[in-house]
């Protein structure tokens, strides 16, 4: 076989595996009509739409398997023990922890900062310490910090970033001192779509001995994840943001550090023995699952994850790479509609604003036209701060988007300018 022929068959047989159509009709809300129109979901950053093997999960657990874990002898109790703890493994798996006891379910992102913030921050940080953070984090990567910081007469400081919504390294580096006893950053920012070079932050902050905790809750639908290879020592995601159910999530953390932090609540659980003098805690990673949490959501993460790496993450990624090139032209191309987020690396997230007018009214005449887009904000209002704006249209994309729907986008921006005379 010529080498043509043999690149051409792996071309075919990546086609074959990424077939589009078959994937949307995994999704059935994809096949919604919203005002009599083909709903064109593009608010994937503020949450995913779930498979059918997801959606049949949860109805599998509640039909058969429901029972309150690691506390019956009773059969359907070993079954959700069972279940629950195999979808602790799939997790393990998917960020390439080295242990299962490593993975923490959370509710998601947000208490999984705020499990670090609380867990770690409390009990390390002291007067004068410095907690680095960026400048385009999302609340929930700010506010812990902020408390926590408050509370043991820390200093936040935070990365700066230039016009196009890069991280200054350069300035980052500076920051680093005797004095920073904490870096935790966000991998991929949900209001710019800029992917931050983690792993040269993990490494500097490491360097001084610093722990970096990663907030992976933009990263997960769009790119392999191996904390193992970023070297991170927390990393916190939302199954939500990865086609599963909402209200669960997980936290890696290091063994040895998250032996060494205290638990962030008390409950259920995550004790060995009480008495009213004195309470032992559970092994990791019990220890930090006081009370009894989303069984069926943790089941329905693990399938969600079956699900993503049957899709396969080099496939994933290639396409999405192609999508997003094709909604930056075309936006860019568009007079009167200006980027917000215009990074080299980028993932999944096409910011923008338009002259004369306000994101709401672009956000309320596209979901006329069956366009689901998210305006605001974003829960990230420094960035806006930052960039001088009060807020911007956000489309963001998932795999299963494809470019006909973008292009209904630019036909409904042309609407939303014909109605403003923009
Ligand atoms: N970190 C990032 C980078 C996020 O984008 C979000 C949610 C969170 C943390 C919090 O995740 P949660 O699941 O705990 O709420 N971001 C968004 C968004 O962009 N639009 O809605 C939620």
């Amino acid at each position: 076989m010529k080498k043509n022929d043999s690149a051409m068959m792996m071309d075919v047989d990546k086609r074959v595996r990424f077939d589009i159509e078959r994937i949307r009709e995994d999704f059935p809300i994809l096949h919604t009509l919203v005002h009599g129109k083909p709903l064109v979901y593009l608010d994937n950053a503020a949450t995913t739409q779930k498979p059918l093997h997801v959606i049949d999960a949860d109805q599998r657990y509640y039909h058969s398997q429901n029972a309150n874990i690691h506390r019956g002898v009773h059969y359907l109790s070993e079954v959700a023990t069972f279940e629950y703890e195999k979808a602790r493994g799939k997790v393990k798996n998917f960020v390439n922890a080295a242990d299962n006891h490593e993975i923490i379910f959370v509710r998601g992102a947000t208490e999984a900062i705020n499990l670090v913030a609380h867990g770690y921050g409390r009990k390390f940080l002291a007067e004068g310490d410095e907690v680095i953070i960026s400048a385009m984090e999302h609340h929930s990567n700010i506010v812990p910090w902020q408390m926590v910081c408050a509370e043991k007469k820390a200093v936040l400081r935070v990365i700066p970033m230039n016009d196009e919504g890069e991280l200054l390294m350069d300035e980052y580096e500076k920051m680093l001192s005797p004095k920073t006893k904490f870096v935790s950053v966000v991998m991929v920012s949900n209001s710019l779509g800029t992917v931050n070079p983690v792993k040269d932050i993990i490494k500097s902050a490491h360097a001084l001995g610093v722990p970096v905790l990663v907030d992976g809750a933009q990263a997960v639908s769009h790119m392999k994840i191996d904390v193992r290879d970023l070297d991170c020592d927390f990393f916190a995601f939302s199954g939500h943001k990865v086609f599963a159910p909402t209200g669960v999530g997980a936290l890696y953390g290091k063994a040895e550090i998250l032996d060494r932090m205290d638990p962030y609540q008390g409950g259920g659980d995550m004790i060995e023995s009480v008495t009213f003098e004195k309470t032992t805690y559970n092994a990791l990673p019990y220890k930090f699952e006081a009370g009894t949490g989303n069984i069926a959501g943790v089941v329905g993460l693990g399938v969600a994850i079956d699900y993503v790496r049957r899709v396969g993450f080099e496939e994933v990624e290639e396409y999405e790479r192609e999508l997003l090139a094709y909604g930056t032209t075309l936006l860019s191309a568009i007079d009167g509609v200006r980027l917000v987020g215009t990074a080299r690396e980028k993932a999944g997230v096409l910011s923008f604003v338009m002259e004369h007018v306000h994101p709401h009214d672009i956000g309320t005449i596209l979901d006329q036209e069956g366009i689901a887009i998210r305006t605001g904000h974003h829960c990230t209002q420094p960035v806006m701060k930052r960039f001088g704006i009060p807020a911007t249209a956000r489309a963001s994309l998932a795999f299963y988007n494809t470019k006909e729907e973008l292009d209904a986008l630019g036909r409904g921006i042309a609407k939303v300018k014909e109605i403003f005379h923009a």
